[in-house]
């Protein structure tokens, strides 16, 4: 039997995983089955079989994964190993606010940075822009980076690649944001890839459906996953989304009751500071609207 190697999981492919090797060459993999699920990002050895194939024999330990609801109830993994995602939205589609603070409270709570990325700059003359700064200043107070490109225009694109840098990084935010079209002008080789990864598989073309990694030109590497990245909120409870918004985390222990669910309790430091307008109300009443969701998760309604 040939000897273990290093691999970098870069797509999912339903029958296996494209795995490349340190020489960057990309091979087919199949996982052994009391590994798991073994996820785009993963750091696997793997070992050479028949063939042009190969079989996954470890996976190497995560420094941070992200799950969403599977079929019946399992969770599945999206990604593995990411440093930062990137929720990115737009003038239009007009923003939903709630999915953004959904997005951000998964992150924060898997311990992955998150960022904002406001695509189509080009549209700021746009109806309802104005409203969109004023939105977009309540998460900056909240901590949040927030920066403004144009995928179509190139603006701002050679400092957002400068940033992806020494990261992997994952693009998501709802349909017609523009996330197909950033990853397009930022990684040009991106059809040849598919291309390769397509052929190795054996699967044609419609491999694209699945999420996968590429390095970027300048370093780094970017996760591009088709369609809207769904997160659950399934596996947190009340106490840590109250934790997972970045603006309340300095407040919670000021909280008068320890149990406090910083929703009507008295002595509420968070309530207190909304009310103080230290806190965004709107960011406040989404928290409120997500944790309801949570709870009705929960009693299986
Ligand atoms: N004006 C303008 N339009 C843009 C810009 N970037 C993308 N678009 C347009 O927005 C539309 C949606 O872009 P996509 O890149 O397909 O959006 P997406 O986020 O990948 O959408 P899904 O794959 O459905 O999740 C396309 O018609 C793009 O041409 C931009 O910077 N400015
Ligand atoms: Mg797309
Ligand atoms: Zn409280």
């Amino acid at each position: 039997m040939s000897a273990e190697r290093d691999g970098l999981v870069i797509a999912h492919l339903g029958k296996g995983v494209a795995v490349e090797g340190a020489n960057g060459a990309i091979v087919l993999c199949h996982t052994r089955r009391r590994l798991g699920d073994v996820t785009v990002g993963d750091r696997v050895r793997w070992v050479a079989c028949d063939g042009d194939l190969g079989r996954v024999e470890s996976v190497l330990p995560r420094t941070s994964c992200l799950l969403r609801p599977g079929y019946a109830g399992k969770l599945r993994y999206v990604a593995a190993n990411l440093d930062r995602i990137y929720v990115v939205l737009a003038p239009l589609p007009e923003p939903d606010w709630l999915l953004v603070d959904q997005f951000l409270a998964v992150t924060e709570a898997r311990d992955i940075d998150a960022r904002l990325l406001v695509n189509k700059a080009d549209l700021t003359a746009t109806a309802g822009s104005d409203g969109i700064s004023a939105r977009l200043r309540e998460y900056e107070m909240a901590g949040y980076t927030v920066r403004a490109v144009s995928a179509l225009q190139r603006t701002g694109m050679d400092a957002l690649m400068s940033e992806l840098q020494g990261q992997c990084s994952m693009f998501v935010g709802q349909s017609g944001v523009g996330k197909s079209s950033l990853t397009n002008t930022l990684l040009p080789e991106r059809d040849l890839r598919i291309g390769e990864i397509s052929e190795k598989s054996g699967l044609g073309r419609h491999t694209t459906t699945t999420a996968t990694l590429y390095h970027l030109p300048g370093g780094g590497d970017l996760i591009d996953s088709p369609g809207v990245a769904v997160f659950g909120l399934a596996e947190m409870n009340w106490n840590q989304l109250a934790w997972s918004y970045r603006e309340f985390q300095s407040l919670i222990p000021n909280c008068r009751f320890n149990d406090c669910r910083h929703a009507g309790d008295k002595g509420c430091a968070i309530m207190d500071a909304v009310n103080r307008d230290k806190v965004s109300a709107a960011r406040y009443q989404r928290f409120l609207k997500l944790g309801e969701k949570l709870s009705s998760q929960m009693s299986g309604v």
